[in-house]
């Protein structure tokens, strides 16, 4: 048993609770409407660009354990360490370099509007004075409240103080799933009580340290949290302090690391993709992506791969073109330092900012598809809009196209030298910008080019069909966010003119076909010209079986895995058989297990086939013995899409899968290219 209990299961916190009580009052949902979300997000959305700090007791091993260093603030679980053995290390958390203005005058330096950092981690140590726990800083040698110090030093810089705070918790004793590898009783264990410590600290957090710019919250994947957890807490952030704003890990449903909500229901104000960035701008959608300046969130004393300056200056500005915010990680050591590398890149990113950090703060997505030179931000500016150009590569000729724009050009200028004007002319449906020979910064010079008006951007078409293979006629249809256009296409191969086939409805492919696009502005090409080929296939032909009994074989293996073994080389714990893909119902562990299906899918009818593998950990589909989806990997619950042709009738089946720790999920869902996914019914499966 821990010798370091929560105070929850004595008296201490009941004055706690009874207070909490008192402030939820009537606890019901708390309506955010859009007006609402708007005003708490002003400020974010001016911001673009904030700081993640990850410390904690795991930074005393500095990710170093009985000769393996790679690990990190994941240190507990990776290495396996109980719990008893963890507590040593607060005794040592004695961080006597750490000081509070020098983080947040680094941040700021960095051009950085915001600090998140880890109140507490999955370890569930708490890195501020906490009166439910008494495994916080205020147990250690160092016994000065981080949070409370930081949080002052943000409100003399200026800058957004905001919690992470992780709702697994690996330490208290309420908290359920225990680890696979735990010695540690879960008996008596109480989820819901642990629910209730949770919300204390979460009080704590936002009762005690002032106005907090956001709640970050994390963990919540694994299989005992829900919705019905997380709407309540996302209340309460807000009946504490109205104007926070809450991540969309509040609740479930994030959408594994791509981070976006899967549910519109799901509480929480933006998705947070992670180590990711979306591949287009989300209209609509708050997004915020996180990530590491190395290769690991929590400090890792023996690191050497961080990315470079340029990298994330580029990755900076990639963010903002697509109208998402950034937040760099720091994994501070033991001593309360950054490390050097982390030290200069923020410096370097800093000096960047202080030339072109308008070109960030307060855009927009850029309206535009993507250009082959950089990328763009934008900022209306009443009668005019100001498109701020992110150029990587220079043009050798000095000419800077912008493609497919349809306003007069006004001025032009370099953020570096504002006194020097770009000459802008039309060429067609473009503009022209000739710049100077030298680039200014190689790791990105931003050229500002005011237009009069609101954008119009000849958009090209976009071609969208369910599948770029067929077996039957398939649907294409022609899509832009342009306005005021006309599309135009061919069939043939060749480019669109002004007396190609106007587009007015979808049209249908049967053979092997490559579609032109381009848009069309009174008969004027204005777009550049899209393409997409379509390629006739023969269906996968159905094997001849009969004898065939309901359901899949379903083997099971147990294994600690970061990546899906060769079942072959696994011995079988067991065998049987299982209706669908689908876990097992009460299984005897769900933690560092592995199953394999395998039998037939009945297919109805030759066509093309989506599957949508869904799993947390991964997973892999096989038909007829190819691989259709890889979802492998450890990742929290996350769908991947194949496609196959397939003809009917039977077809083997295999789905792999394994879970390491934490939450579990496996679902196969599939439909006709064009039709709307559903899971495959039970009866489509047999086995021999
Ligand atoms: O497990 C955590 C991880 O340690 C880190 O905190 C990241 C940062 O967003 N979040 C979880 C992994 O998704």
């Amino acid at each position: 048993m821990s010798r370091f209990r929560t105070l929850f299961s004595c008296g201490m916190v009941s004055i706690l609770v009874l207070t909490m009580a008192a402030c939820s009052g009537g606890a019901g949902r708390f309506e955010t409407d859009k007006d609402d979300k708007d005003r708490r997000m002003e400020w974010w959305r001016e911001a673009r660009f904030g700081l993640f700090i990850h410390w904690g007791l795991y930074s005393i091993p500095a990710g170093e354990w009985k000769d393996d260093t790679h690990h990190a603030e994941w240190i507990m679980t990776t290495a396996q360490i109980p719990v008893e053995e963890y507590e040593q290390f607060l005794g040592e958390f004695n961080p006597v370099e750490f000081d509070a203005d020098a983080w947040v005058r680094m941040a700021k330096a960095a051009g950085m509007k915001y600090i998140v950092i880890t109140s507490k981690h999955h370890d569930g140590f708490a890195l501020f004075d906490s009166e439910v726990s008494d495994y916080d800083v205020m147990e250690t040698p160092f016994k000065r409240d981080i949070m409370a110090e930081l949080a002052e030093a943000c409100r003399r810089h200026d800058m957004k103080m905001c919690w992470y705070h992780s709702i697994m918790d690996w330490h208290h004793p309420d908290y359920l799933p225990r680890r696979g590898w735990e010695t540690r009783s879960a008996e008596g264990a109480d989820f819901d009580r642990y629910v209730e410590y949770l919300r204390g600290q979460v009080t704590e957090l936002l009762t005690n340290y002032g106005d907090i710019g956001i709640m970050w919250f994390d963990g919540e994947w694994e299989s005992t949290w829900s919705h019905d957890y997380g709407q309540p807490l996302f209340d309460l952030c807000l009946e504490l302090q109205p104007d926070v704003i809450v991540n969309n890990r509040v609740d479930v449903n994030r959408g594994g690391m791509e981070g976006i909500s899967t549910d519109d229901r799901s509480a929480g104000d933006y998705g947070t993709p992670e180590q990711q960035i979306p591949a287009t701008g989300l209209p609509g959608v708050d997004w915020e992506t996180c990530m590491t300046m190395n290769r690991y969130w929590g400090y890792n004393r023996a690191e050497t791969q961080y990315k470079s300056t340029r990298e994330l200056i580029r990755m900076l500005v990639d963010i903002a073109s697509k109208g998402g915010n950034y937040l760099l990680n720091v994994g501070p050591t033991p001593e309360g330092t950054f490390p050097q590398e982390s030290i200069e890149r923020l410096a370097e990113i800093g000096a960047w900012m202080d030339v072109n950090g308008e070109s960030i703060y307060g855009t927009t997505a850029s309206p535009f598809g993507a250009v082959p030179w950089g990328r763009i931000t934008m900022e209306p500016q009443g009668r005019k809009t100001r498109f701020y150009l992110h150029v990587f590569d220079w043009p050798t000729d000095g000419q800077l196209i912008l493609p497919g724009i349809g306003n007069r050009p006004g001025r032009a200028w370099l953020l570096s030298d504002r006194g020097e004007r770009i000459p802008v002319e039309r060429v067609d449906s473009d503009l022209h910008l000739s710049l100077p020979a030298g680039m200014p910064d190689e790791d990105c010079s931003v050229v500002v080019l005011e237009v009069k008006g609101e954008p119009i951007v000849y958009e090209a078409p976009t071609i969208e069909a369910a599948a770029t293979i067929l077996v039957n006629p398939i649907s294409v249809s022609l899509t832009s966010r342009s306005t005021g256009l006309e599309s135009r296409y061919t069939l043939d191969g060749s480019d669109p003119d002004a007396r190609s086939t106007l587009y007015e409805d979808p049209f249908t492919v049967s053979a092997s076909t490559t579609v032109k696009a381009r848009s069309f502005h009174e008969g004027v090409p204005v777009s550049a010209v899209t393409e997409k080929s379509f390629t006739r296939v023969e269906p996968a032909p159905a094997v001849e079986v009969s004898g065939l009994r309901d359901g899949l074989t379903i083997e099971e293996y147990h294994g600690n895995w970061d990546l899906l073994p060769d079942f072959d080389r696994q011995r079988r714990v067991s065998s049987g058989s299982i209706a669908d893909v689908s876990l097992p119902d009460a299984p005897d562990r769900v933690e560092y297990v592995g199953y394999r299906y395998s039998g037939y899918i009945g297919i109805p009818r030759d066509d093309i086939y989506i599957f949508t593998l869904v799993s947390d950990d991964g997973s892999r589909l096989l038909i007829d013995g190819n691989v259709v989806v890889d979802n492998d990997g450890l990742h929290g619950s996350q769908g991947l899409e194949g496609t196959v042709p397939l003809a009917a009738g039977a077809h083997e089946i295999v789905v792999e899968w394994f879970n390491k720790t934490g939450g579990a999920d496996l679902d196969l869902l599939f439909a006709p290219a064009g039709e709307r996914a559903a899971r495959v019914p039970a009866s489509f499966f047999k086995r021999r």
